[in-house]
């Protein structure tokens, strides 16, 4: 099947074709739960694959510094319209290559070497590029970090009030990739004003969230809003930076030729055949549906013994925290992913192990719901995860092998965007 969707592929390098073809194979058979992945539409995935791919375009819409810019610029220009649009901000910047070099020229448009940054730590559910050590962000930048309280596992803002005065950083990040709850973007306003901080809103994960209604937006709340597109927003792996007026030169240049060369124009095209899918109705029911889903999957899994990092979602991820049962995250992730369900091990705040072998699993809904699964799916959900869990405990691969027949049947009902149907 694969050979007759890719010919020309197949002709030219079937070594390589071949990897593709499994790949298409094991995204249809399997059940994602990874949070931060999704299924984007055939759309997305043509106008990704497009002859927009061999033209160079350093520069924005109609300032370039190469010529034949005449498809190329409404391109771009159309990307822009629709995330403003789309996100309620003054001004876009479609052109970062994806979430770490989108939040680098927030540094570069803000910062200095040097000075000081806020964001959530890493292992508390925070982003590298937050500040954090290993990163260039917490390198050439002094990162002083937040985290959540012991006992709750939320923000505690107050917390986070009295860091930001104390340190009076020059950019204030809040969001990041292992937030199972509610950003209070007004709270964080709140602070950054009174320490006289940049504030920038970190939405990749929840991006499409926003765009559908489903969780409050931080568009009148923050200066500037970084995200990717290929996450909850189901576009193509690329990212944003939206801002108010008043910081949409510093963002600009920051962007091109602060940090970048030229934009990925196929990119930039699937950017905005994914930003027309989210303004359309059925998007704000999928937005709305990923986060009944988590609800369900995270009660199902509560009732089945499993401790949540803060005791449930109120979007589309869920944290589940393994300390208390025999299996490690690496462990149990392994395991899932034998049994033909993909999630990532992740750190839980307060881990006492190592980021490599942690004692947390991340598991999210965009890509079930993506394939039309719903509520009355999620307590088979939760069966498997026990399942499985269980089965990495007693080292039991036969448990595996009939729950990963039992996932591929199931998948097979529902068609993933863009994927061979079997
Ligand atoms: N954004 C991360 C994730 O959530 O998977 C990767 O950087």
């Amino acid at each position: 099947m694969s050979a007759s969707r890719h010919p020309a592929l197949f002709a030219a390098d079937p070594e390589l074709a071949s990897f593709v073809a499994a790949e298409e194979v094991l995204q249809a058979q399997t059940l994602r739960l990874i949070p931060s992945e999704n299924y984007v539409s055939a759309a997305v995935l043509e106008a990704s694959g497009t002859v927009l791919q061999n033209k160079y375009s350093e520069g924005y819409p109609g300032r370039r510094y190469y010529e034949g810019q005449q498809n190329i610029d409404r391109v771009e220009a159309l990307a822009i319209e629709r995330a403003k649009g789309l996100f309620g901000v003054d001004h876009a910047n479609v052109q970062p290559y994806s979430g770490s070099p989108a939040n680098l020229a927030v540094y570069l448009a803000f910062a200095k070497p040097g000075d000081t940054v806020m964001g959530m730590a890493l292992p508390m559910g925070g982003h590298l590029t937050h500040g954090w050590g290993v990163s260039a962000t917490g390198s050439w930048f002094r990162g002083v970090q937040y985290g959540v309280r012991a006992d709750t596992g939320l923000i505690d803002y107050d917390a986070v009030r009295d860091l930001a005065l104390a340190e009076r950083p020059k950019v204030i990040f809040c969001g990041g990739t292992a937030l199972p709850r509610t950003i209070d973007f007004a709270a964080f306003a709140e602070i950054a004003r009174e320490a006289g901080s940049i504030l920038v809103a970190d939405v990749a994960h929840i991006a499409g969230l926003i765009a559908g209604g489903a969780h409050p937006s931080p568009a009148d709340h923050v200066d500037v809003i970084s995200t990717t597109t290929h996450k909850t927003l189901r576009g193509p792996r690329g990212a944003m930076l939206m801002c108010r007026e008043e910081h949409a030169k510093a963002i600009d240049k920051a962007v091109f030729p602060g940090l970048q060369g030229g934009p990925h124009n196929q990119t930039t095209a699937g950017i905005a055949v994914a930003l027309h899918e989210a303004a359309q109705p059925s998007f704000v029911s999928y937005a709305h549906a990923v986060v009944a889903n988590a609800k369900a999957l995270a009660a199902a899994l509560l009732e089945r013994g499993f401790d949540l990092v803060s005791g449930g979602t109120d979007n589309h991820l869920i944290l589940i925290d393994l300390t208390g049962k025999d299996v490690p995250g690496k462990i149990a992730a392994k395991a899932l992913d034998r049994a033909g369900i993909v999630v990532n091990y992740n750190t839980v705040p307060f881990d006492p192990r190592k980021p490599f072998d942690p004692s947390g699993v991340r598991i999210g809904t965009p890509s079930l719901t993506s394939r039309g699964l719903g509520v009355a799916h999620m307590p088979q959900v939760a069966d498997w995860i026990t399942r499985s869990v269980d089965a990495a405990a007693k080292g039991d691969e036969q448990a595996l092998a009939v729950i990963r027949a039992e996932v591929t049947d199931l998948m097979a009902a529902f068609p993933a965007p863009g994927l061979p149907l079997s």
